[in-house]
């Protein structure tokens, strides 16, 4: 037995001297030298003591010394944990304690802020920042270049990413060699990724989109991508020339059509424009064709599953629809309420069974009983109906979500912490549109009678409690929220009511 994900992405490329990363001051990282840093953070890995399944958790601003811990993990045969770096210290205590990471790397200007959670979920702290120094760096110095990689089947866990849920707490979806590995294999295969091919990477490696889809797609073609930290628009703008594709959520190409020097001379040369993780605006998608003659190609995914479906690379790309299930994934409709498959164009809710699907939640053996059915399905709470052609088309959600940006936000997590504060009754957040992030969450609150919210308090304490992306943009007080005769709060009549806020 070898390993299964390490052969297929990494392994192959041991001693190319070809760029693989390149980065935003134009320098690059050849794939010998992404893999002698990958191996030699193994050693410092398993030198720790960490063994085989044992987890990494990593809050690390992105860099290709980033990347490489990933490598370092399927390599070591450890699994890999990847955080949002826009997360309070009271959000990661949550997920190194609860995946019971043996190891946790953050960037150094937080380790003191951090050492406490590390000390309290016993994990290891290392540090590395953006420019890849730190201890992690400092001890893999003299680390030898190669590691004799672990072997690991296709059913052994590679990562697991955290995923909110419309009640409860993040759980972590664990994600096999299997799952990753058969996923891009299907997408390299779909979109004709060749090693011929520069991804501009202006996502964060901490999902799924910019970690597995966008590398992992990459390393399996032997292609190469412009390694951005962010997407600067300016900096997107002037690399373009240089690449032949790019992967994006809609925000990315929102913010592209907004700025004049985004033109058809400039894209001329591009082979494909991904969209996903939010849904795309049909007016987008027209709107970018005839700026640039190109249509944005359009799939549709999720943590737990990868991706699911896929507008074709050669046949019609078509305007506010997913496209059609991969290769080797199921897609059906069915009924919320018996579970029973619908035909073809009714709405119901999407349910996926394929390799791409997760082996469950981490030590959530009832959570994973009420999405992943014994047959193998996912029901995954988007509502989803299949045309006549076979697209698919998202038309809703059956969760309470909202995605900012390509970021999802659980309105439960942020109603919590209102719902907790000086003079409230009660509150509820909804998602409104929003012209750069798509949606963006305002929580409405009902004061206690006879006190007054200070609303200033409350936004400082969500600061202080929540990242960044999920705080709502604006908090608003009524007298009371809307409720049907069940005594549930009706978001969508508070949706109706604010959706010109931001427009
Ligand atoms: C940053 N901010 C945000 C967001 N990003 N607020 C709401 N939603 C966001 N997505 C905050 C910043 O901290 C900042 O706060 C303020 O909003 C404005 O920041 P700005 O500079 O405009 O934002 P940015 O740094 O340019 O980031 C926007 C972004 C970024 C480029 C859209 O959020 C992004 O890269 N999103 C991609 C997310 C992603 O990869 N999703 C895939 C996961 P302040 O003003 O206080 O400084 S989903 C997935 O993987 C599934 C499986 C799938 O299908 O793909
Ligand atoms: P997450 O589990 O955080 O990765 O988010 C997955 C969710 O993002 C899905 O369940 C969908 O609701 C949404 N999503 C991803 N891609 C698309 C898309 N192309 N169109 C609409 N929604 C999408």
């Amino acid at each position: 037995m070898a390993n299964v994900l390490y052969d297929a992405l990494f392994g192959k490329h041991a001693g190319r001297d070809t760029p693989f990363l390149w980065l935003a001051n134009g320098s690059n990282v050849t794939h010998a030298a992404f893999l002698e840093q990958a191996a030699q953070f193994a050693h410092v890995l398993t030198n720790a003591g960490l063994v085989i399944g044992d987890r990494v958790a990593v809050q690390v601003e992105k860099s290709g010394a980033a990347l490489a811990i990933y490598a370092a993990c399927v390599q070591a045969g450890l699994v890999f944990l990847p955080l949002n770096t826009a997360y309070t210290a009271d959000e990661v205590q949550y997920f190194v304690e609860n995946s019971g990471a043996r190891l946790f790397v953050c960037d150094p200007s937080k380790a003191d802020a951090l050492q406490s959670v590390a000390d309290g979920a016993a994990a290891q702290l290392e540090t590395l920042d953006v420019n890849g120094s730190g201890s992690l760096a400092d001890k893999a110095a003299d680390k030898d270049a190669q590691f004799a990689t672990v072997e690991r089947g296709a059913d052994d866990l590679a990562a697991f990413l955290y995923t909110s849920g419309t009640t409860g707490r993040s759980k972590g979806a664990m994600l096999s060699h299997k799952n990753l590995l058969s996923n891009s294999e299907t997408l390299a295969d779909l979109w004709q990724f060749t090693s011929n091919d520069v991804l501009l990477h202006a996502l964060p490696i901490f999902h799924t989109h910019g970690l597995f889809v966008a590398s992992n797609i990459t390393l399996l073609a032997g292609g190469s991508m412009i390694f951005l930290p962010k997407f600067d628009l300016d900096v997107v703008i002037e690399k373009l020339p240089q690449a032949t594709t790019i992967m994006g959520v809609p925000t990315f190409y929102t913010r592209l059509l907004s700025d004049a020097r985004f033109t058809k001379d400039l894209t001329a040369h591009m082979r494909l424009f991904v969209s996903g993780s939010a849904p795309l605006l049909a007016e987008t998608h027209v709107e970018f064709e005839e700026r640039t003659g190109h249509r944005i190609l359009e799939r549709y995914g999720m943590t737990e599953t990868n991706m699911n479906t896929s507008n074709p690379f050669d046949g019609e790309r078509r305007a506010g629809t997913v496209g059609f299930p991969l290769q080797g994934v199921e897609v059906k409709v069915t009924d919320p309420n018996t579970g029973e498959t619908l035909p073809n164009g009714e709405i119901g809710i999407l349910e996926v069974r394929g390799d791409n699907v997760f082996q469950g939640y981490w030590q959530m053996p009832e959570k994973t009983a009420e999405e992943l059915r014994d047959n193998g399905f996912f029901i995954t709470g988007d509502m989803g109906v299949i045309d006549a052609d076979g697209y698919v088309q998202i038309v809703g959600r059956n969760k309470d979500l909202i995605i900012s940006g390509g970021f999802n936000i659980y309105p439960k997590e942020i109603e919590e912490v209102l719902d907790s504060q000086n003079g409230v009754l009660e509150s509820a957040v909804v998602g409104v549109a929003h012209p750069d992030f798509g949606e963006t969450p305002v929580g409405v609150l009902v004061a206690k009678t006879g006190e007054t919210p200070d609303l200033d308090a409350i936004a400082k304490h969500l600061h202080d409690t929540l990242a960044r992306f999920k705080h709502p943009r604006k908090l608003i007080v009524m007298d009371a929220l809307p409720r049907n005769t069940m005594g549930k709060v009706q978001k969508n009549l508070l949706r109706e009511e604010l959706k010109n806020l931001f427009t």
